[in-house]
């Protein structure tokens, strides 16, 4: 449920998704380890790859800025194991690495300086952990390795760890504003990860923290946050994956519930150096309203290449969101699904008494907007601040990707569209 303690979050709107690790030096998926099934000895030879030479996490930040992001989650651990971050529970790590850094304590740094909120993504899954259960995970890089049948796993070992590494996360790195766990199987999900100690430490230490639902979800279950009585750990928000709900999403009493959708530029989280099909600038943006408009979020991912830079498209795809969002960013910022049904040409937003219009189709003609003319105080047009004279209810004349504002009072749901005169 929204409240004071996700404002912040759902005002943001915005934000974004850094997946990098080991596997953006082979530069396929982040899946890579499983998907080929190597082992772990092919693996990790990666680890003394790992340079990070070109690795400047202002320049990120500044990147996330100009687009007009307003938080970033970072993959501190993903579900090879690889901690990007100086864990004294492991020798796996970056700083073990010829970077020899602390990707994490840099990442928060520099976002933090840039007034960016931060996030850090850790996953439940572990590829590398000799006690994480592969049968637990359909896709674990060993179930098909005889000589990985036969171990003893102790799962509590693992636990312990992984509760560990949280509490490192909780305890050395300042002040988090969200943790994103990822992700659980619905025969691993919930229990299994004894989510009351990690919520204890979360209450403990970072009490204004939230959480995505994934210690009982993925992307396609939500868990229990959408049932009129969620547990203790089914998160602050919702997390589809690669695709936007149908309508905003509520739970089971029909109030809002905060949800985020993360969605790749191109097909791949991780760096993949083919995959050039990165979608257009103009297919964010309308993501990104289509998101506000159903009273969720956008995060949006960045798979930085093996070297820690951004690459070219990612750079030119930010670059032009950012020149979208200065001009038009109040149509997102503290936005939320609009009273009035979705125009033909568009997407409402709204934020108390003023209304904001999208257009996003090409049109030959004006485009009727279902307020009557006297309710309507004022109409600006957001690029320039100027007003519009509309000579009566259906004259506006519009261009795609212009925003509109319309200040107006007591629109009601389903306010029935005039008769032209
Ligand atoms: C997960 C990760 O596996 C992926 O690498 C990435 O980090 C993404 C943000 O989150 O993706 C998932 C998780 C669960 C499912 C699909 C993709 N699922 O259960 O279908």
């Amino acid at each position: 449920m929204s409240s004071n303690k996700t404002k912040w979050y759902e005002d943001s709107r915005f934000g974004m998704f850094i997946h990098w690790g080991l596997y953006s030096l082979i530069g396929v998926d982040e899946w890579i380890k499983s998907i080929n099934h190597m082992s772990d000895e092919d693996y990790d030879r990666l680890v003394g790859k790992f340079t990070a030479d070109q690795f400047d996490a202002d320049e990120w930040a500044a990147a996330a800025k100009q687009a007009g992001m307003k938080y970033a989650v970072f993959t501190a651990k993903h579900h090879d194991g690889f901690c990007m971050y100086d864990s004294q529970l492991t020798d796996y790590k970056s700083t073990n690495s010829p970077a020899g850094r602390d990707f994490v304590r840099e990442f928060l740094d520099a976002f933090r300086k840039a007034g960016i909120k931060v996030g850090l993504y850790y996953s439940l899954l572990d590829w590398h952990h000799p006690d994480y259960p592969h049968y637990g995970d359909i896709n674990h890089p060993q179930r098909n390795n005889p000589a990985a049948k036969g171990v003893e796993r102790n799962f509590q070992r693992y636990l312990d760890y992984m509760h560990g590494q949280i509490k490192e996360l909780l305890t050395n790195y300042g002040q988090l504003d969200i943790m994103w766990f990822d992700f659980s199987y619905p025969k691993m999900a919930g229990e299994t990860w004894q989510p009351q100690k990690i919520m204890d430490m979360i209450h403990q230490y970072q009490p204004q923290m939230l959480i995505d639902n994934r210690m009982e979800g993925s992307g396609a279950n939500y868990g229990t946050i959408l049932s009129a009585h969620p547990s203790n750990y089914a998160g602050d928000f919702a997390s589809p994956e690669q695709m936007i709900p149908p309508k905003p999403i509520v739970n089971e009493l029909g109030e809002p519930v905060p949800w985020e959708a993360c969605i790749t530029m191109n097909k791949h989280w991780g760096y993949n150096a083919t995959d050039d099909q990165f979608k257009s600038t103009s297919l964010i943006i309308h993501t990104l309203v289509e998101c506000v408009s159903k009273g969720g979020n956008l995060i949006l991912n960045v798979g930085p290449t093996p070297l820690g830079t951004f690459s070219a498209p990612t750079k030119k795809l930010l670059a032009e969101i950012g020149e979208w969002m200065a001009v038009n960013g109040e149509i997102v910022y503290g936005c939320t699904t609009a009273e009035l049904a979705k125009p033909e040409w568009g997407r409402y937003t709204q934020k108390g008494n003023t209304l904001y219009a999208h257009i996003q189709e090409e049109s030959i003609s004006a485009f009727p907007i279902a307020v009557p003319k006297e309710q309507i105080k004022q109409m600006t047009l957001l690029i320039d601040g100027i007003e519009v004279k509309a000579t009566d209810y259906w004259a506006l004349s519009a261009f795609k990707e212009y925003s509109y504002i319309f200040l107006h009072q007591d629109v009601t749901i389903g306010y029935p569209l005039p008769d032209p005169k």
